[in-house]
C-alpha cells in the first residue's frame, strides 16, 4: 500500500510516520510514504501557497495550483486511481469501519491543509473525499493524516506481530479494553486482581471480557447499544453492575 501526504511539513509526516509499527512497515515494504511539498510546485519568487479570502475576513487560503501540481505529481508516481483524501474539520468522521474500507484500497493521497482551509474549488475538483478526525480544533492536517496512515497500517496484512494482532483489536470488537497488569503483585497496597494470579483460563477471559463489558457500560454506552451481546456477556454485564454495589 501506497501513502502520499501533500504537505507544507513533510518533515513532520516522515519523522512521526518513520517511528514505531509505522516505521517498521516502511522498512519491510509493506507500504510506502512519500511526500509532496505544495511549495515545490510554486512559481513566484516568494514561493507563495497562500493568498487572502475573497469576501475578506481573517486568515489566509491554500491556493489551487500548486496543490493541484502536487497531487497531479503523486498520482504520477503512483496511480491514476488512487483516491484523494482531503482532511479538514468539515470532513466525515473518520470510524475503524471507514479506515478498514480505506486499507483495501492501493494507494491513498492525504492532503493536509494549514492556514483557515484551501480554496473549495480543490476539493470540488481534485479530492474524492473529505475526512475528518473528530469534534475538535487542531492546527493542521498533518496529525489527521498521520492517524489515518497508523491506523491503516495496522490492519494490512503481516504489519502486526500474533501478539497484537489486529485479530486481538476486533476479538473485542466495539468494546473498550479490560484493565492490564504486570509486575510488581502490590504497589503502594494496590494488588493485581486475585484471578489473574490464579492460572485458570477460562476464568481469566470470563473476567477481563466481564471488565471490558462493565467499562464499556460505565464509561461508552454509546458503544454498547449498537452490540449485540450474547447471554453469556449479558450475564457478566449484570454481574459486574451487581458487584459495584
Ligand atoms: C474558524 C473555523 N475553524 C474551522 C473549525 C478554522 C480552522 C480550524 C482548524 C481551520 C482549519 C483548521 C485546521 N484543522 C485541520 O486541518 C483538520 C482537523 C481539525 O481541526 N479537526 C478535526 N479533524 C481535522 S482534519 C484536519
Amino acid at each position: 500500500m501506497r501513502f502520499d501526504v501533500v504537505t507544507l511539513f513533510p518533515e513532520m509526516v516522515t519523522a512521526a510516520a518513520g517511528c514505531g509499527v509505522t516505521g517498521r512497515a516502511i522498512e519491510r515494504n509493506i507500504v510506502s510514504l512519500s511526500v509532496w511539498n505544495p511549495r515545490d510546485y510554486t512559481r513566484d519568487r516568494h514561493k507563495t501557497v497562500d493568498d487572502r479570502p475573497y469576501g475578506g475576513g481573517p486568515g489566509m487560503v491554500m491556493k489551487y495550483q500548486p496543490l493541484h501540481e502536487a497531487v497531479h505529481d503523486a498520482k504520477q508516481a503512483g496511480s491514476k486511481t488512487a483516491k484523494v483524501v482531503y482532511l479538514s474539520p468539515q470532513g466525515k468522521p473518520i470510524t475503524q469501519v471507514l479506515l478498514s474500507e480505506a486499507s483495501k484500497t492501493s494507494q491513498i493521497i492525504l492532503v493536509a491543509g494549514r492556514y483557515e482551509g484551501i480554496d473549495e474549488r480543490f476539493v470540488e475538483m481534485d479530492c474524492d473525499e473529505e475526512w475528518s478526525i473528530g469534534d475538535y480544533v487542531i492546527s493542521g492536517g498533518e496529525l489527521a493524516a498521520l492517524i489515518v496512515i497508523d491506523a491503516v497500517t495496522r490492519l494490512l496484512p503481516g504489519v502486526l506481530g500474533d501478539e497484537d494482532s489486529a485479530l486481538q483489536d476486533s476479538y473485542s470488537d466495539g468494546l473498550l479494553d479490560c484493565p492490564h497488569y504486570t509486575r510488581p503483585e502490590q504497589i503502594d497496597g494496590h494488588s493485581v486482581p486475585e484471578v489473574l494470579l490464579g492460572g485458570n483460563h477460562a476464568d481469566i477471559e470470563r473476567w477481563r471480557m466481564k471488565q471490558a463489558l462493565g467499562r464499556t457500560w460505565q464509561r461508552r454506552p454509546d458503544l454498547l447499544k449498537k452490540k449485540n451481546l450474547s447471554a453469556e456477556q449479558e450475564n457478566l454485564l449484570k454481574e459486574f453492575i451487581v458487584e459495584l454495589v
